[in-house]
């Protein structure tokens, strides 16, 4: 196919760029992180959105080079920045299962000099489907050198808490569409945020909440005690010098 004949040449044609989305403390509004989000600007087909390209380099495999090529990326780029604030990277279930990701990860924090604290992976619920045991020993070994794991979408997949009681993720985002209905004064999304809530912090975990656009959801959000917020109402996915550039004036 046309598409996955670029995808293959993408990488050696320098095609791909990480854009960053910031992250704030839902109290202060400073920024705790940046999530790198792919794009790719492909010479025959123009923009490509990741909602297209990311599952056909899941089924093609070409996610494992490219998502090594996003971790050391990120890693680097995130090494500039003042040293509390962490880069969140994504990851698909194909490049975590895959045999040599532990030394990915070991490779780009080594060779970026970031502290294993500063780095985080981003996985979705589905990433325990298919083998949920093996899934979990990649995550341990990842926690294991300092790094932090986020449940991404959370609610949104086959929200099993077994792998909540088994895994200490550092953070659990609840998914954009449960922030839309809480501002929709929708009675059940206001019910499952504030559980998931109560859930993570009694087990340690903080709770990011997606996709806050407005002044209204963003009110909402924090009267339910997310501890952090992302969303275009705070900043959307920007190239990296943007990102830089928040460093140097006041918050
Ligand atoms: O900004 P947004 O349109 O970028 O992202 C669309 C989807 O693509 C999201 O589900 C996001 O998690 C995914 N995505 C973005 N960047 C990456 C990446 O570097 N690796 C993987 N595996 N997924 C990504
Ligand atoms: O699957 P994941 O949560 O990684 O995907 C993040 C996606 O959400 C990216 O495509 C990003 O651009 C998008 N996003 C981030 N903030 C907002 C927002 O406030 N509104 C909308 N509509 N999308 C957002
Ligand atoms: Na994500
Ligand atoms: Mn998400």
């Amino acid at each position: 196919r046309k598409l996955e004949f670029s995808l293959r040449r993408a990488l050696e044609r320098n095609e791909f760029v990480l854009n960053y989305q910031p992250v704030v403390d839902a109290k202060d509004e400073s920024i705790v992180s940046f999530e790198a989000l792919l794009r790719w600007h492909s010479e025959e087909h123009g923009f490509v959105s990741p909602a297209k390209f990311i599952p056909l380099a899941e089924d093609t495999r070409l996610i494992v080079p490219i998502g090594e090529w996003v971790l050391r990326e990120a890693c680097r780029e995130a090494a500039n920045w003042p040293s509390n604030v962490k880069v969140a990277v994504n990851v698909s279930g194909e490049q975590l299962l895959e045999q040599n990701f532990i030394a990915t990860v070991v490779g780009a924090l080594s060779s970026s000099g970031l502290a294993a604290q500063r780095l985080e992976i981003e996985v979705t619920e589905s990433i325990f489907v298919r083998d949920s045991s093996a899934a979990r020993g990649v995550l341990e070994q990842i926690m294991a050198l300092g790094c932090g794991i986020a449940l991404d979408d959370f609610g949104t997949g086959y929200s099993s808490l077994a792998y909540i009681r088994n895994l200490r993720f550092s953070t659990i985002k609840v998914d954009r569409s449960f922030v839309q209905g809480a501002a929709a004064d929708n009675p059940e999304s206001l019910a499952i945020i504030r559980a998931v809530v109560a859930m993570a912090e009694s087990l340690e975990m903080s709770t990011t909440a997606e996709g806050v656009e407005t002044e209204r959801e963003l009110a909402i959000i924090r009267g339910l005690g997310c501890r952090k917020i992302q969303g275009y109402y705070f900043g959307r996915p920007m190239p990296a010098t943007d990102a830089r550039a928040l460093f140097g004036r006041p918050q």
